[in-house]
């Protein structure tokens, strides 16, 4: 079996389905984690499903994909906007990185339209609720089917 696909999360995606449905939906972190489980196992994959609202942790699982996961899945939340950190992180990876938003920035406040995230990524794929990360997964796998 081939290395798992890390599906990362960011701070204050823990409240996802409890606070804000009218801009990230009713379904929980949890429903996310499990239709991207059965969408992996489709395509062949496993993955590694973590929320964590620390940024140095969320670096050190970065981290742990450079040696562990063959491709990364990332909703970085608020640390898109500010992590540099973050971004140097990234940047140490040779695997697929794609970025992964429930909602879509582009269409919010203007502080939202730039991540740092985005200068690692191989693509983004935003505004599609849980179905962005599903998508998501789906663009790693191509992009590993073509490397
Ligand atoms: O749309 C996304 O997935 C975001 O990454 C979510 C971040 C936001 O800072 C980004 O601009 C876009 C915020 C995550 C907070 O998640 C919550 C979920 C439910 C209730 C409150 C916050």
């Amino acid at each position: 079996m081939s290395k798992p696909i890390f599906v990362l999360n960011g701070p204050n995606l823990n409240l996802l389905g409890v606070r804000e449905p009218h801009i990230y939906g009713r379904s929980t972190l949890a429903d996310v984690e499990n239709s991207c489980a059965a969408h992996a196992k489709r395509l062949g994959h496993e993955i590694v499903f973590r929320q964590t609202n620390h940024e140095g942790e969320l670096i050190t699982w970065v981290q742990e994909a450079r040696t562990d996961a063959c491709g990364l899945v990332l909703n970085p939340a608020g640390y898109g906007h500010t992590s540099i950190a973050l971004l140097d992180a990234l940047k140490s990876l040779e695997i697929p990185i794609v970025e992964c938003h429930l909602s879509n920035p582009a269409a919010r406040e203007a502080f939202r339209r730039h991540t740092y995230v985005s200068l690692a990524a191989s693509g983004v794929v935003a505004g599609f609720g849980p179905a962005s990360y599903t998508l998501a997964l789906d663009a790693v796998n191509g992009l590993l089917a073509r490397s």
